[in-house]
């Protein structure tokens, strides 16, 4: 890439990323308020001044409930695994944004919620529902060529309808649809064809549809009215033995929004996972422990965090599909966040939101396919590797900003990363120079080379910990290039 193009690169990487960042305070308002039941800072009443202090993007847990995370043998896969394809589908692809004209502010499957529509208008749209065009091999296929190892799709989010045949609820693909066929059937099929994960979300607890499930005010009352255990019993519990028992093994159930949820309550989906499935994780938004921690949507914490956790991101701004919100992520910011993500010792659960036909989005499949073939030849990097044993590169608290609070801002620097396996360092460079160096090296350089280009070592020299690699004049290519440092005496 000539200078200029990796300018002009870098510019735009910048505007895009400039300008999704005012969106995306308001989707991570939005979605925090969505998960806790509260109101986001833009909803606070003007009589209520004090600012609450910012939600870290993950809870921490002791070293000794972290060292538990990571011996447990039931995460071994997911450890490794590192990048999955999140799905969010169903009856809101629909509408995909617009209700009777009106564009409705806000995450494109809340719709339901944001516009206040009666479960008697959003029902109809089940017999709309007839994506003729899905195909389970094509998403599966999708997923494998953007070098994801898992796939979590909504079996049944939070207005209720179920993605598959459920003898519970006819409220759901196969019996109020048109279209008869079960998805997660042939999803199931697709992905132990590749051997891709195949990954469930349930929403325990909001259900827009039920007058007992949690949420849904507008048509049914206040929750505190509600008789939630019997929901629980009567959909929440047996559709998820549904989905324990119809699909095979599953990677995990993605529990999500635990409003209502007690450790009591929770203890009922845990003690059914585990002696349904002993190995299907379970996320860490049921309302009681999980196997791992999920951080706040689109949250991506500032250093290493010990232990097994995972980012859920848009590829845009929402989850469902919404047919006018077009700010996809370009692949270098993709290639960016999977790589700080692992670098910090987490897993990217990255979205798309197919149409109402069937049909993922051009743009969020090309998009997902760059970061594949990037993948490909950088891999090794990424599957399986442990956080940086640096630090330094992640960026530091600013001199002169303060948040709200008086707080001192988190700079982020962006030069590059590292990632490790045993006796290998891998530092990923997003900016090009045509000499890197490392301080802080521990144990003893005994080749460079670049992923990109294995066969040529590069020369570099080493004093103590500070170590200079000479990089060729031009960047193998226009994403993240990785240095492989093979190392003696560094574990
Ligand atoms: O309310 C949901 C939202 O619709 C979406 O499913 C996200 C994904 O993490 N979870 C909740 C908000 O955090």
């Amino acid at each position: 890439m000539s200078a200029k193009m990796r300018k002009s690169t870098k510019r735009s990487v910048h505007q895009s990323v400039a300008r999704r960042a005012v969106v995306a305070a308001l989707l991570i308002g939005a979605t925090v308020a969505a998960i806790f039941g509260f109101k986001a800072a833009g909803q606070q009443q003007s009589n209520q001044q004090a600012t609450p202090p910012p939600r870290p993007a993950i809870t921490m847990v002791s070293p000794e409930d972290a060292a538990r995370e990571m011996n447990n043998p039931r995460s071994k896969w997911f450890r490794e695994a590192k990048y999955g394809l999140f799905i969010h589908w169903g009856l809101y692809a629909i509408p995909a944004g617009t209700w009777k004209g009106q564009q409705i502010p806000g995450i494109g499957e809340w719709i339901m919620n944001r516009a206040k529509i009666p479960v008697k208008e959003y029902e109809q749209l089940a017999a709309q529902f007839n994506p003729v065009k899905f195909n389970a091999e094509e998403w599966a296929q999708l997923a494998q060529d953007a070098g994801m190892k898992y796939l979590t799709i909504t079996s049944k989010h939070h207005d209720g309808f179920a993605l598959f045949k459920s003898q519970v609820s006819k409220y759901n693909i196969a019996d109020a649809t048109p279209f008869k066929r079960d998805p997660l059937k042939e999803l199931q099929v697709a992905c132990a064809k590749r051997g891709i994960k195949l990954c469930f979300y349930y929403s325990q607890a909001q259900d827009w549809y039920e007058p007992n499930g949690a949420g849904n005010t507008w048509d049914f009352g206040p929750d505190d009215k509600k008789d939630f255990d019997q929901y629980l019993r009567d959909k929440a519990l047996p559709q998820t033995r549904e989905i324990l028992t119809q699909y095979g093994p599953l990677g995990m159930i993605w529990f999500d929004t635990p409003r209502l949820m007690t450790d009591q309550r929770a203890e009922q989906f845990t003690k059914m996972v585990r002696e349904l499935q002993p190995n299907c994780l379970i996320n860490g938004r049921l309302g009681g422990k999980g196997d791992y921690r999920s951080t706040g949507d689109n949250r991506i914490p500032d250093q290493v965090v010990p232990g097994v956790w995972e980012v859920p991101a848009t590829i845009n701004h929402t989850w469902g599909y919404k047919s006018y919100d077009h700010d996809w992520k370009p692949p270098s910011e993709i290639v960016f966040k999977l790589v700080d993500i692992v670098s910090k010792g987490g897993n990217y659960l990255l979205n798309v939101g197919p149409m109402a036909d069937g049909v993922i989005p051009q743009p969020s499949v090309d998009v997902l396919r760059k970061v594949g073939q990037w993948l490909k030849v950088n891999g090794e990097a990424i599957y399986g590797a442990g956080t940086t044993p640096f630090g330094q590169e992640f960026g530091k608290l600013s001199e002169t900003q303060k948040n709200q609070q008086g707080q001192p801002v988190f700079e982020q620097a962006k030069e590059w990363r590292a990632t490790t396996k045993p006796g290998k360092l891998y530092i990923h460079l997003f900016t090009w120079q045509k000499e890197f160096t490392l301080d802080g090296v521990k144990g003893k350089v005994t080749k460079a080379t670049l992923l990109a280009d294995p066969k040529k070592a590069l020369k570099f020299s080493q004093t103590g910990g500070k170590l200079v690699v000479q990089l060729p004049d031009k960047a193998p290519g226009e994403l993240a290039t990785v240095l492989r440092l093979e190392v003696s005496g560094m574990d």
